[in-house]
């Protein structure tokens, strides 16, 4: 074996082989955009304000995946879509990637030629009721109507639960969001279900928020985070180390207030992020500055969440299972080398 081919060999066996652009990449760079499907609007995830603009850790995933590519977070797009829409529109190419609220299960894993890319908020489903109901514990909702959403593992994991347990309930399903919300509000059903970080959004919106209680019971765990089409790992992975790169730079103390200033670490770990210790980007497919265009434009993982969904935020949730691995949660970013 000459010297070149056994180099070639070591270096692919090393996983140091180089980033081939695949489809997805192509035509993203080429229409100048990331398109993202993201729900219609779930406060704190993804919601539009009064000027137009979109807010949310999901808006945040999709442009720190925009900043991956051209190192400029403001190259996307958004598509609303419903739970029910939500899976076409990633097979039928109109959205590049699903930065939604979309729980991986092995059965979409399998059958939808789609596949889920990492976790970007660990949630649980849980039930929402008016507070004069008076009831404490799951067990009290036997006989009740529940609003549910279709198209959901909300719904099969509602069914499942009661099944469990003996109990019976009467399922209202209801496809749009607003329109679900309007009628638990309107008292069309004794109880919404939903991933908790929703029901507590949802409650936001309503008239009376303290008129209302989540119930500390959970009916089934439910990680959220965003999924891509089968096939083409180059974009898997430019999705799946965006969020990786959000997570180890909190991890590492830099944000976008100090990250120009990190430029000068001497932590090899830091130099690998960002860039200045050469060739994670280029493995990825892109210029080796995607993490601190990330950093700079987006913000760390702690960041988004603070500003989206934390307590200075209006959804007022503690980072919980969402905290660092070192502070006892389970976001726990991969190397980055
Ligand atoms: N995590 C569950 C449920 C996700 C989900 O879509 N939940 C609804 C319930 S609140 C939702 O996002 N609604 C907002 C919308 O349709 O835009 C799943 O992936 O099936």
């Amino acid at each position: 074996m000459n010297l070149l081919r056994s180099a070639a060999l070591l270096a692919l066996a090393c996983g140091l082989g180089s980033a081939h652009a695949g489809p997805t990449l192509d035509a993203v760079k080429k229409k100048g955009y990331v398109q993202c499907g993201v729900s219609t609007g779930i406060q704190g995830f993804s919601s539009v304000d009064a000027k137009g603009a979109w807010h949310g850790l999901d808006i945040d995933m999709c442009r720190a995946i925009a900043a991956a590519v051209f190192n400029d977070a403001s190259r996307h797009k958004v598509t609303p879509l419903t739970t029910q829409q939500r899976f076409t529109a990633l097979q039928s190419g109109e959205v590049d990637v699903l930065t939604r609220n979309a729980t991986p299960t092995l059965a979409r894993d399998t059958t939808l030629g789609l596949i889920g890319v990492a976790v970007n908020y660990y949630d649980s489903q849980g039930v929402m009721v008016s507070r004069k109901l008076g009831v404490k514990r799951l067990r009290e909702l036997d006989g009740a109507t529940i609003c549910v959403q279709p198209g959901t593992v909300t719904e099969l994991d509602l069914a499942d639960w009661f099944r469990a347990n003996s109990l019976s309930f009467k399922p209202v399903v209801i496809e749009k969001y607003d329109e679900i919300v309007r009628a638990f509000a309107a008292g069309r059903c004794d109880a919404f279900t939903s991933d908790k970080s929703q029901l507590a959004a949802s409650r936001t919106t309503l008239e009376r928020p303290a008129d209302y209680v989540i119930l500390d019971e959970n009916i089934a765990k439910t990680p959220l985070g965003p999924m891509v089409r089968q096939g083409d790992e180059s974009w898997f992975n430019i999705v799946r180390w965006s969020l990786n790169a959000m997570l180890e730079a909190e991890e590492f103390g830099i944000g976008s207030a100090n990250v120009d200033r990190m430029l000068d670490s001497r932590n090899p770990n830091v130099q690998r992020i960002l860039g200045t210790a050469p060739g994670m980007g280029r493995n990825l497919g892109v210029d080796d500055k995607w993490a601190y265009s990330i950093i700079k434009q987006v913000g760390n993982y702690g960041e988004s969440y603070e500003a989206n969904l934390g307590m200075s935020s209006p959804m007022r949730l503690p980072r919980g299972l969402n905290a660092q691995w070192r502070d006892g949660g389970l976001m726990y970013g991969w190397p980055i080398r």
